[in-house]
Formats: structure tokens, sequence, C-alpha cells
């Protein structure tokens, strides 16, 4: 009997050869543009979306919640320079993913959301379909661009505009709405192939006009007291090359942001990172080089920029950038390599640093600073301060400077930005423009997948708490991440008190005397408790030896930080309330 069965599978009839669908077609899009890593959180409808891809031999990978999956999707396209895929369910899979995917475009990093969702004629006469939700319009706001794809014949002009949309001129997050009836719509191949678009070009350099470069020039000639500021846009670019000849030919000092720490190592003798009050507020004309003027540079005025007037240069892909804090009075409109391209050109040679009296007094207060932090870092104090434990992790640094660090918290991270030196470009991952808690290990998992490279994270207890479930997933894939807590018991400290008579503990406070690594131990990890900096030290170079995922909990003096970390002059302050301590 079983002889005369045909085996279907085997030998397909003719006809079905012929023939592909949505779910297919997706892939085939998606790698013809060279798309190889997909984040998700598989369901309806999109779990045989996640098998066939990895049938096809793309990466899969999944993750507990989609958040994580799509900050993991937002630092692949920050550090790749092309779109890191999330790919989500319907309405609640959506939502979660779409914090990250508004994360995303905050940052200019090039991300695509690509979301199954329930039928069009049943939520738009909004019947009660599965997870009805018109996710389109919710999306529209929160992102560069959202397209939705209805017909099996647009998955290939769907897929290429919205790769387009996510990496040119600024970068950003675009939504992709993939309704599920799109998946099993068939096609003839031989179409459905030729409707596949390679987008060509999808950043295209964009080049400044030569009058602007010369202006730029000009103010730059007349500056005494120059400084630039590298941003993330900056390291997003990738033109380091470029970029540290014009840092070092121009003679200038530089203030790295955060995420661009490493674009030109932090011991660089131009480096003002360690005098930034001064060369804030000193400085006369200011270079911006893929760096916004927000909240982060205090909007280029005010007390942080002192009482003297300043000549702004920004270079800027996006021209609306232009003036929208203060005048920019030299604007360069432009790819980042090709604008320092050109003004290295123009430059010629023979030209002439700033005078000797600002690099000096730059390098005077950075000496200042450099040595009351190295006696802070020296410390072997039980329980451990911020300093303490990072001194160690400076070091561990410094001989794995190619790993990864991602870092968040409040005093966790903002002690971690000043006293880790970075040494190479993309090597510093962070909470980003919004200071987003919950973006460490979706950015520790993408970091590992996309280099190859060790990760450290260093993570506040609080920070850890919003995407720590994620470490079952460094586990499942194996992955050299090596995570060490500061645990202070709380949110900057642990040591606040409700001092009204209900039983409730203060809202800043955690679980005295957690035991965080018994969760990675509880998936296969390996765990370490520590309390001093030499039992630190020890446990941190042996998982970074090991590049087995590893989780240490260090145990921070629940009194050692402060309130918001260094930002706590943006709580607002009340009139009548009064508070505990
Ligand atoms: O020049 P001066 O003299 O001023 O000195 C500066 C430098 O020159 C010097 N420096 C150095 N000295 C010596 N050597 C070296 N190498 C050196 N380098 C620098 O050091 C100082 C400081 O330098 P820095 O850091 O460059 O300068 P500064 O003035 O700090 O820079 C200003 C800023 C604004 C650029 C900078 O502060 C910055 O980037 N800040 C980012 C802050 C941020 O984003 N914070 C995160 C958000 S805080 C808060 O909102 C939190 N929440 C709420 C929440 C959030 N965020 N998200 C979500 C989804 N939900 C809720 C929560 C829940 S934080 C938080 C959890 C906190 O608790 P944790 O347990 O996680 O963490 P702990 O606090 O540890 O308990
Ligand atoms: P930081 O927080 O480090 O100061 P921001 O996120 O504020 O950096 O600024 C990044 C800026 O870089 C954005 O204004 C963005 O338009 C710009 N940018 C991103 N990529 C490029 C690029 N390739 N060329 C020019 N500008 C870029
Ligand atoms: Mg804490």
């Amino acid at each position: 009997m079983e002889d005369v069965i045909p085996n279907t599978m085997a030998n397909p009839p003719e006809s079905a050869e012929k023939v592909t669908d949505g779910f297919h077609l997706i892939i085939d899009a998606l790698m013809l543009n060279g798309i190889n890593t997909i984040y998700n959180v598989p369901g309806i409808p999109i779990t045989d979306l996640g098998r066939f891809m990895q049938a096809k031999g793309l990466r899969v990978l999944s993750f507990r919640h989609e958040q994580n999956a799509g900050y993991a999707a937002a630092i692949a396209g920050f550090l790749n320079k092309k779109p890191g895929i999330c790919m989500t369910v319907s309405a609640p899979g959506f939502l979660n993913g779409l914090t990250a995917l508004a994360h995303a475009t905050t940052n200019c990093f090039p991300m695509i959301l690509l979301s199954g969702s329930s039928e069009r004629e049943i939520v738009d006469l909004m019947q009660g379909d599965y997870e009805e939700m018109d996710q389109l319009a919710i999306a529209k706001p929160l992102c560069k661009a959202a397209y939705r794809i209805l017909q099996v014949e647009d998955i290939g002009i769907g897929i290429a505009r919205a790769i387009r949309a996510a990496v040119s001129g600024r970068p950003g997050g675009v939504y992709l709405d993939i309704p599920a009836s799109l998946l099993s719509q068939s096609i003839d191949a031989a179409k459905g192939n030729a409707s596949l678009v390679k987008v060509i070009d999808p950043a295209p350099d964009q080049l400044p006009s030569p009058e602007a470069v010369s202006r730029v020039l000009n103010v730059l000639k007349k500056a005494e007291r120059p400084l630039i500021i590298l941003g993330k846009g900056a390291a997003y670019s990738q033109a380091d090359d470029d970029i540290k000849e014009f840092v070092e030919k121009s003679g200038i000092p530089y203030l790295p942001m955060s995420m661009a720490k490493g674009l030109l190592p932090d011991n660089h003798p131009q480096s003002a990172g360690a005098a930034r009050s001064l060369v804030l507020k000193e400085s006369d004309t200011v270079v911006l080089i893929g760096a916004r003027l927000n909240w982060l540079l205090s909007h280029g005025k005010g007390k942080t920029w002192g009482k003297g007037t300043k000549s702004f240069i920004q270079i800027d892909i996006e021209a609306r950038e232009m003036d929208s804090n203060v005048a920019i009075l030299a604007p360069l409109v432009g790819d980042i390599g090709s604008c320092v391209r050109a003004l290295l050109r123009e430059m010629g040679k023979g030209w002439n640093g700033p005078p000797s009296a600002w690099r000096d007094l730059i390098i005077a207060k950075r000496k200042t600073n450099e040595e009351s932090m190295a006696l802070k870092l020296r410390n072997n104090h039980i329980p451990m301060d911020y300093h303490g434990a990072l001194g160690v992790l400076k070091n561990i640094i410094s001989q794995h400077p190619d790993a990864i660090l991602v870092n968040e918290g409040a005093n966790t991270l903002d002690f971690a930005r000043s006293i880790i030196d970075m040494h190479r470009p993309r090597k510093r991952l962070d909470v980003g423009t919004w200071g987003v808690m919950g973006i460490g290990m979706g950015q520790a998992i993408a970091a590992a997948i996309e280099t190859e490279n060790s990760v450290l994270c260093i993570e506040g207890d609080s920070a850890f708490g919003f995407s720590g479930m994620e470490v079952e997933t460094i586990c499942r894939y194996n992955l050299p991440v090596c995570i060490v807590i500061f645990n202070n018991s709380g949110i900057y400290k642990g040591t606040d008190v409700n001092t009204s008579n209900n039983f409730d503990v203060a809202t800043t406070v955690f679980v005295k005397g957690a035991r965080y690594e018994k969760i990675m131990e509880a998936f296969g990890g390996i765990g370490y408790h520590v309390t001093s900096p030499d039992e630190l030290r020890q446990a941190v170079e042996e998982a970074m030896e090991s590049k087995k995922p590893a989780l240490v909990n260090a145990v921070i003096d629940e009194a050692a930080g402060t309130e918001s970390g260094r930002i706590g002059n943006l709580n607002p302050q009340s009139i009548t309330g009064t508070r505990s301590n």
C-alpha cells in the first residue's frame, strides 16, 4: 500500500514548483538585500515565517520579550550601518516592539519593525479579530516611515522601500505591517522572483557644497578656543580614519559624547573628555560632528556654555537639525565622511592648530581631574563604592580593547562613562538619547551576535531588571557575555526610607541582599557573588577568559550613589512636599 502513495514532498508536482508565497518572498527579498539576522518573538501569525527563515539559512534569534528583540535590532543597525530587523506578532507583540522602534528613531539608528497583523477587513470594521489593532496608524507618529504590504506582488517593493527609508539620510526606525493573509498569498514563482528589488546604493553619499566647506574653514581659522564635539552620528558614519585625520590635522581639542567614546582613544592627547565643563564654557567656536544640541548638551546655551558668544559649526546629514536650538554660523549638510574629507582637502597643508594657551589650559584641567580620579579608583573599600569597582573594570577593558561595553543605570552609567576609557570606535553602547533603562540585554545579545566579540555589561540593579529574563537567551545561544550588576539594592541608592505609617518600603528600594547571580545559574551560566574590588577583578577576568555566559553580582555600598546620578538637576522641585530623606 505504502508503495503506491506518491511522495509529494520529495517529488512535488511540476505546478507546485512554479508557485511561491508571501512567506518565501519576504525571505527572498530580505536575503537579496543582505539581511541575514532577525531578532524576534514567535507567535501568530509569524511563527512559520521564522521557521522558514531558519530553514533558508537566516539567523533567527528568539527573545523572551519583544522590547529586548527591538533594542537588539536597533543597536545592530547602529553597529552595521544597515537596518536591524525585529519581527513581532500582532497587537501586544507589536506594542512591545514599538518602544524600541521609537528609541531607534530618536537615536537615528536604522531599524525595521516587521510585524504580523490581523485581517484588514475585520480590523477596519472593528469586528473583534484575534489581536485586533490598527497597527499602521499607531506606528506612524513614532517612526520615520510606516508601510503596509497587502499584495504578494508588492513584497519586493515594500521591503526595498523600508530598507531605503531606514538607512538613507538621517537613519531611523521603519514600521512594516504584514497582515496574516499576505503570508499565504501565492504567486507564480517566476513572477514573484521578478518582483523582488535589490536596493542599489541605499544610503548614497551626500556631498556638502563647496561654499559651505569654505565657510566652515573661514570660521575655524578665526577661532581662538575651538572645540570639536563628536557624537554617535560620527561613530555611526564609520568614517573613523577621516575623522581622526581631521581632528589631528586641525589640532583642535575634542569632546566625545557617550557613544562616540573610542572613536579616537580616550587617552589621545587632544581629548578634552576629562575637562568637559571647562571646554564647553570657555570655547569660542564649536564644531559639532554628528551630535545634536539637545538636552545632553544643555541645548547649546545657559550656564554650561558660559557668557561669551559662541560660533557654532555643525556637520549633519539632516538639514533641519541646523538652528534647532541656537543659530549655526556654518552649517555643513552632508554625510560625515564626505564632509570631513572635503574639509581635509580644503585645509591643505600647513594648517595652524589653535593657540597653545588654549591647549595648555585644557591639559592642565585634564591633569587635575585625572589625578583626582586616579586616587579614588585605587580604593579597596568594602562594601565597594562605584570608583573602587569601576577602577577594576577600567583595567579589564583596557586589556580587552575590542570587547564591547554595554552600560545602563543612573550612577552606574554616569560613573562608568567618565571612568572607563574606550580605545576603539563603536565599543561603548548605552542608554542613548532618551536615557532608556532596559537596553542592556538586547544590546549585549546583538553586540555578541553581530561582532562575535566579548561583551561586558555594567548594569545598575534596577536597569538590569528591565530585561533580566534575557539571561536565558544569552545562555541558550551560549554568548560570550559577562554581566556585572552593581547591586546597591535600589534605584540610585538602597537607603531611602518610607517614613509614613504604612508598611511599604520606599519607592526606590529593592529586596536587600538579592542574589542576582542565581538567575544566571538557573540557565546553566556561571554566577559570582563579590564584595571587594579584588573579588570583582578575579570574577570578571575569569568570565572574560571563559567566553561563557556569566553574571557577577557586585555588592555596592547602598549609600554611595546620588539621586538620578549626574542629572539630578533635571528633577522638578516641589514647593510644598517633604521628602523622607
Ligand atoms: O569637567 P568636569 O569637572 O565637570 O568633570 C566631568 C569630566 O570632565 C570628568 N571626566 C573625567 N575625569 C577624570 N578622568 C576621566 N577620564 C574623565 N572623563 C570625564 O568627569 C565629569 C563628568 O563627566 P561626563 O560624564 O562626561 O559629564 P557630565 O557632566 O555627566 O555630562 C552630562 C551629560 C548629560 C552628557 C551626562 O551626564 C550624560 O550623558 N548623562 C546621561 C544620563 C542618563 O541618560 N541617565 C539615565 C536616566 S536616569 C533615570 O531617569 C533613571 N530611571 C528612570 C527610567 C528610565 N530612565 N527609563 C525607563 C524605561 N524607565 C525609568 C531609572 C529607573 S535611572 C533608573 C535606574 C537607576 O538605578 P540603577 O540601580 O540602575 O542604577 P544606580 O543609580 O547605580 O543605582
Ligand atoms: P549624541 O547623542 O552622541 O550627541 P545625537 O544622536 O544627538 O548624538 O546626534 C547624532 C546626529 O548624527 C543626528 O543629528 C544625525 O542626523 C546625525 N547623523 C547620523 N548619521 C550620519 C551620517 N552618516 N552623516 C551625517 N550625520 C549623521
Ligand atoms: Mg541601583
